[in-house]
């Protein structure tokens, strides 16, 4: 346990918990930290130094530089594919067995599904899902044409990464049910995130809005601290065991 993780706030926090009908966790790249995924800000070390991840994960970077963004693409999911799930992963996965839990990520990694958990709903899409850049339809990757990117073989469009890009808006159906779980649930849990990028980052304040209790855990300060009941300054993966674990006596 960390210096500034207090006991009261914990003992507080595993209440909260304990007496929650429904919670909704909402996680940023703080959750995979400890896997030894870089967060989003600075993913940008060594050989992306020079570049602004901001710069890189929109539309215009890849119509302008599509060998370069593939590329960073790549190399990311290579760095994700050789991580684990850890703690804060396993964690949430193990509270989903014993509480109603919707767990909502900005996370591209896919490491909550590898860590056990289902129906995670992924706001900004994934890493490991391809799509096309203006496809004709009937584009398929079993017969694109092997590039950086590869490329339609019929109607010659780019292959792009299934995330979602700055400007893009969010998939529509897991925008949808983010914002019912934060209307509805009475726990916002949030996880690692630096609550900078919208609109994932105003559930927390639409949960609190509609009523529930909002939990924050990140080892420095967030821009959705003020929106905490509670605050709880450590990292995830030694947190949220604590929060609700097996072996612990009930809160
Ligand atoms: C949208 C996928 C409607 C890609 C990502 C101008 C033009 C267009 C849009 C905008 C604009 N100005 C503002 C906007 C809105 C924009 C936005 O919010 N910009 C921000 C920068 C101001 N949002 C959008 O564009 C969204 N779409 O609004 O559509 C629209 C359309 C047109 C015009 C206007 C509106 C789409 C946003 C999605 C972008 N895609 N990812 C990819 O990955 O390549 S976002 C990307 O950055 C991540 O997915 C993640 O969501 C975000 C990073 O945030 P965090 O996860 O919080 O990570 P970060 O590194 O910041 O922080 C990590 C935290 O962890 C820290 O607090 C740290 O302390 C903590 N931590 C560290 N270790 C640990 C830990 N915590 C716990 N334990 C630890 N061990």
């Amino acid at each position: 346990m960390t210096a500034e993780l207090d006991a009261q706030s914990l003992a507080a926090a595993r209440g909260l918990v304990a007496d929650a009908a429904s919670i909704m966790v909402l996680t940023g790249a703080g959750v995979s930290a400890e896997s030894g995924v870089p967060t989003f800000r600075d993913a940008m070390t060594g050989l992306w130094s020079r570049f602004d991840p901001e710069e890189l994960a929109q539309e215009d970077a890849y119509r302008r530089q599509p060998a370069l963004v593939w590329a960073w693409y790549l190399h990311r999911r290579e760095l994700v594919a050789a991580t684990h799930p850890n703690p804060a992963h396993l964690a949430l996965a193990a509270l989903a067995a014993r509480k109603k839990v919707t767990l909502v990520t900005q996370n591209v990694d896919g490491l909550h599904q590898r860590a056990g958990s289902h129906d995670v709903i992924e706001l900004h899409g994934n890493l490991f899902a391809d799509k096309w850049l203006d496809g004709c339809g009937r584009c398929d990757p079993a017969t694109a044409i092997p590039g950086t990117p590869p490329r339609c073989g019929l109607c010659n469009a780019m292959m792009r990464p299934g995330v979602v890009w700055f400007g893009e808006e969010l998939p529509r159906v897991a925008r949808y049910r983010a914002e019912h779980a934060a209307e509805t649930c009475d726990l916002c849990l949030v996880v690692g995130t630096s609550g900078l990028v919208y609109p994932a980052a105003g559930l927390p304040g639409v949960a609190r809005d509609h009523g529930a209790h909002v939990i924050v855990v990140n080892p420095q300060p967030s821009a959705l601290d003020q929106t905490a009941d509670i605050v709880l300054r450590g990292p995830a993966g030694v947190v949220l065991p604590r929060l609700w674990d097996e072996a612990a006596a009930p809160a």
